[in-house]
């Protein structure tokens, strides 16, 4: 019983610290990419966040793939950086 309850704290102590902190990738689903020019856009748009690290486009999937810190951005930024730039978009479930 002893260990569980040990287990147990550990586990909350670890889902609760700051330390974990880490180096995502996330998939968004981007709407309005109907041309070639618009991957760049959407690209350069992610990439200027403070934390993403990596970002791969795909207008023929109309995705974007992007690698960062969740401690320094966040989906929500992710998001917001390409709506600002015309391009809503959602994370792919
Ligand atoms: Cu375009």
């Amino acid at each position: 019983m002893k260990q569980l309850t040990l287990l147990a704290t550990a586990v909350l102590l670890f889902a609760s610290s700051p330390a974990s902190a880490a180096i995502r990738t996330v998939t968004l689903t981007v709407e309005n990419m109907t041309c070639v020019t618009c991957g760049p856009v959407v690209k350069k748009s992610l990439s200027r966040i403070s934390g993403v690290t990596a970002v791969e486009v795909s207008a023929e999937a109309h995705t974007a793939t992007v690698t960062y810190d969740d401690a320094k951005t966040s989906t929500k930024a992710l998001i917001a950086a390409t709506t600002n730039a015309g391009y809503p978009s959602q994370v792919r479930k």
